[in-house]
Formats: C-alpha cells, structure tokens, sequence
C-alpha cells in the first residue's frame, strides 16, 4: 500500500511540483488549495502520468471551520497522513512598517501562521495515535534572516522556523518526524501574488538571475520524506547558486 502525502498549496509552484514528484515515488497525495480547476487539472495529470491514486480538497486555509470539515470528508482510506507538507503560503505587499497594508498583513499571517497551525492541530493526532508520520514545514531564507520592507512576511517565516523546532520537540514522544525545506528565490507566481497581480514587476525579480526552479525545492522535500526511519533531517537551506543572502545575489548582464 502506498504512503499517504498531503500537500497544501497544490495549486501552483512549490506544492504543485511536490505533488508531481511524491506521486512519482509511489505516494498517493492529497492535493489541496483554493482553486478547484487547477487542483482538477493536477488530479487528471497525475493520475494520467502515474500509477498513484489522487484526492483533492478544495479550502481556504485561514479558516479553521473550512480546515476541520474538509479533512473529516476525507473517506476511511484516506485518513492515514503519513506525511503532511506544510506549503500553503505566501507574500502580500513590500512596504515598510509605517506604511505596510493591514489586509495585507492578515492575509500573511492568517496563511503562513495560523493556516499552518490549524492544519497541523488536524491532522497531527492521529499520528500520534499511529506512531507514525512526518510534518514538513516549508519555510524560508526570510525565516533566517530579514531584508528591507520584507516585516510582516519574514515575521511569519520566522514563526514557522520557530514553529519546526518546538513541533519537533512535541512531536519526539510519539515518534512523529518533524522537519523543514527552506529556500531562497524560487521562480513561481509567488512575486506575482506579493504585487497582488502586477506581473511586470513580478518578472522583474527573476530578471537576469537564475532563480531555483519548484522542482528543485520539491526534490529536496522528496528527500526529506524518503530517509530511513532512524533519520530526520531537522533543516535544509536551498539556495540558487548565485544568491548568498537575501540581499546578495548575482544578477547576469
Ligand atoms: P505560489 O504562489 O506559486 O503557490 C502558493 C500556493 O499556496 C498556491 O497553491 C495557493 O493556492 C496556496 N495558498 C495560498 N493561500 C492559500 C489559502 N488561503 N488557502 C489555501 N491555499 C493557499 O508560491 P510558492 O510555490 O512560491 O510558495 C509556496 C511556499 O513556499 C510558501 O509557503 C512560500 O512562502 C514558500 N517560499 C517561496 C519562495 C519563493 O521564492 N517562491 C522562497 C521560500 C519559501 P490557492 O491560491 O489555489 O489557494
Ligand atoms: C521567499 C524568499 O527572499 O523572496 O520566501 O522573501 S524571499
């Protein structure tokens, strides 16, 4: 019988490529998101190009009640999680504090923070019952360090690499792995989503540089989740190979 992986934020980017390739080493997933056609479109593409079984749950990850219902719909075969990617997240605005957009501010937490919360709170228990399963938090450089008018998004990243380390530590009785994939700039509609749609200066991020690509982050979680039940990796720091800090990055001319 094959794993079980459930991927928030499988509409797009990071999640979308760690759906593809979990299916592709044998998990069944779960994909999930906002978007209801695109997590259809994965479903058929999946399911046409491997040999795992799809469900997805379509859901606003802000709201708890919305979290609670879709994961006790879940059929009987589908309730054993044994890997759970917290994914779903983003960036809303680049502002300094004073002038920072309260609803953007929300959007930021109530995703990165507490959409993580109420879905670890889910489905964590019955891990635990089973002594079994595996939490990994996707987090990023802007949860090591912070950069100019980054605040309230390197606030939230900063929580969850909090997050990853005391989970860990509740989680170690029951022998639940928990670990985290953070990384640098990764090309997905990410920047797009941060300038609520301007896609020109969404491009301009990823102009002349050479960003990692979803498939690399998501390569990192697939190793992540395959290692041997005595290993966890705590942490791993994904880069592009020309970018040393959030602030030093090689641009190509
Ligand atoms: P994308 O914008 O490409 O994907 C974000 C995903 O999150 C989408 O599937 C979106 O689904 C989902 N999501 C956002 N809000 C909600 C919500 N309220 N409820 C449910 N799902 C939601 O961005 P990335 O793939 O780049 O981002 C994935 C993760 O990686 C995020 O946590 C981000 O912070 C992190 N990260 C990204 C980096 C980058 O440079 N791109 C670098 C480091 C970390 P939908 O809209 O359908 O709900
Ligand atoms: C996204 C990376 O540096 O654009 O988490 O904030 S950064």
């Amino acid at each position: 019988m094959n794993k079980i992986a459930l991927i928030t934020g499988a509409t797009a980017g990071i999640g979308e490529a760690t759906a593809i390739i979990l299916a592709e080493n044998s998990y069944d997933v779960i994909i999930t998101g906002r978007r209801k056609e695109r997590l259809e479109n994965l479903k058929q593409k999946i399911e046409n190009q491997t040999n795992s079984k799809v469900y997805s749950l379509c859901f606003d990850i802000r709201k708890n009640s919305e979290v609670i219902s879709a994961i006790d719909s879940l059929p009987e075969s589908w309730k054993n999680i044994d890997i759970l990617v917290n994914n779903a997240g983003l960036a809303s605005g680049l502002e300094p504090i004073q002038e920072g957009q309260i609803d953007d501010w929300e959007k930021m937490i109530d995703t990165n923070i507490k959409g993580l919360l109420y879905i670890t709170r889910k489905v964590s228990p019955n891990m635990i019952k089973r002594r079994k399963g595996h939490i990994i938090n996707i987090g990023s450089i802007a949860g090591k360090e912070v950069y100019p008018d980054g605040n309230i998004y390197c606030c939230t990243k900063h929580a969850v690499n909090a997050l990853t380390k005391s989970m860990r530590i509740d989680m170690l009785p029951h022998n639940i792995r928990v670990s985290q994939v953070a990384p640098g700039m990764v090309e997905t509609e990410f920047s797009e989503v941060r300038f609520h749609g301007d896609k020109k200066r969404a491009e301009e991020v990823y102009n002349k540089i050479t960003p990692l690509k979803s498939e690399d982050v998501a390569d990192a979680i697939l190793y992540v989740a395959t290692r041997p039940a005595h290993i966890n990796i705590d942490d791993i720091l994904i880069m592009p190979a020309t970018q040393a800090s959030t602030r030093d990055i090689i641009r190509n001319d």
